[in-house]
């Protein structure tokens, strides 16, 4: 002990968790301070292991979500009465765990649901290539994990989407249940694939290889891959807004002034309306090419859009193609996207005119 400090032995703490420390000195009253001890295990989640209470960790329920989260016997436990109608009618998260840009990170936790179902791990704030992940939950806690890379700097918001389950088995959305997480871990792993910067074009627009670069978000099911030297976006429904079902590419650098096309080519295994857009990609999605309705018909067909960059230079751009209820689609139209429909793209650019 020193003035002003008192040092207590880590062996004093069995665990990482939440302690009352009491100063008891004679002839004063007593002190008493709140103190979290954290695990010094690289772990960059605070209070991943619910030693702590709900030290860290939220919920959101909106919608038609309602959940409520507690945490028994160093176990995160949230009861969902109505899952919503979509995956983010109920959220448990925990913001602001610092990244850096360049590193790869894992993520693992433990988890089981009452009413097994599959639940979403959603990286938010951050570039990561993959923005999310999907899981199925049993009944018995397993481990869950996932890589990913970051190119940026940006806090991490380690976001679970546990409204509707989105998964074959829909049982969850209409029987109450319990989620349980526990030990959920981000940290630093070394080796994983280097981080290139993002060089602010769109490079990868002929789907020769791969989908490098481009990002797919669904709120129904879809999903999209390269099929036969195309971009193949298959959706079984069209969600509650145009962004319900999208793809894009992100990072892309968009200098004031400067005057771009964009092309591509694009058709439908049904009849339909698509809209194409340019923006900042997050916060306010100010829109740099307003979005553009598309007709698209089952022959390959190619667009041409021309704009200036009205905004300042902005190197977080995002092209974006929204597929999901989109205006002036007949509810026959939305019908038929969703009894199982695939639009292709390819030959996507957009270059500086
Ligand atoms: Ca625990
Ligand atoms: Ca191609």
């Amino acid at each position: 002990m020193e003035p002003g400090k008192i040092t207590i032995d880590a062996a004093v703490f069995p665990s990482e968790g939440s302690y009352t420390i009491t100063v008891e000195a004679d002839h004063y009253a007593n002190g008493s301070v709140l103190q979290t001890i954290l695990a010094n295990d690289n772990n960059l989640v605070i209070n991943g292991s619910f030693g702590s209470g709900k030290t860290g960790w939220s919920t959101w329920s909106g919608e038609g979500g309602v959940s409520a989260f507690e945490v028994k016997d160093g176990v995160a436990e949230i009861l969902i009465t109505s899952a919503g109608w979509e995956a983010w009618h109920t959220q448990f998260y925990q913001e602001g765990i610092p990244l850096e840009g360049g590193k790869t990170y894992e993520v693992s936790f433990k988890a089981k649901s009452t009413v097994p179902r599959q639940i979403i791990l959603e990286y938010s704030n951050t570039s990561a290539a993959s923005a999310q992940v999907k899981f199925d939950i049993t009944a018995d806690w397993a481990t869950y994990g996932a890589k990913f890379m970051v190119s940026n700097s940006n806090p991490l918001k380690l976001n679970y989407l546990i409204g509707k389950s989105l998964g074959t088995d829909p049982t969850a959305n209409s029987t109450p249940h319990t989620i349980s997480f526990d030990d959920i871990v981000v940290r630093e792993v070394q080796g994983g694939p280097p981080v290139n910067p993002p060089s602010g074009t769109l490079d990868n627009g002929t789907f020769d290889v791969d989908s490098k670069g481009w990002s797919q978000y669904f709120d129904g099911t879809g999903s999209a891959a390269v099929k036969d030297g195309e971009f193949a976006i298959d959706l079984t429904g069209t969600g509650q807004a145009a962004y319900s079902a999208q793809v894009d590419y992100e990072n892309l650098k968009l200098i004031q002034g400067k005057t771009y096309t964009l092309k591509f080519k694009a058709r439908s295994t049904v009849n339909r309306n698509i809209q194409v857009a340019v923006e900042h990609k997050g916060g306010d999605y100010n829109k740099y090419m307003e979005a553009e309705l598309i007709a698209l018909t089952q022959s390959m067909k190619e667009f041409s859009y021309t704009f200036t960059m009205n905004g300042a230079t902005d190197a977080g751009a995002h092209l974006v193609f929204l597929l999901g209820l989109i205006d002036g689609n007949s509810t026959e139209t939305n019908n038929e996207i969703s009894a199982g429909s695939t639009i292709y793209l390819d030959d996507v650019s957009l270059i500086e005119s």
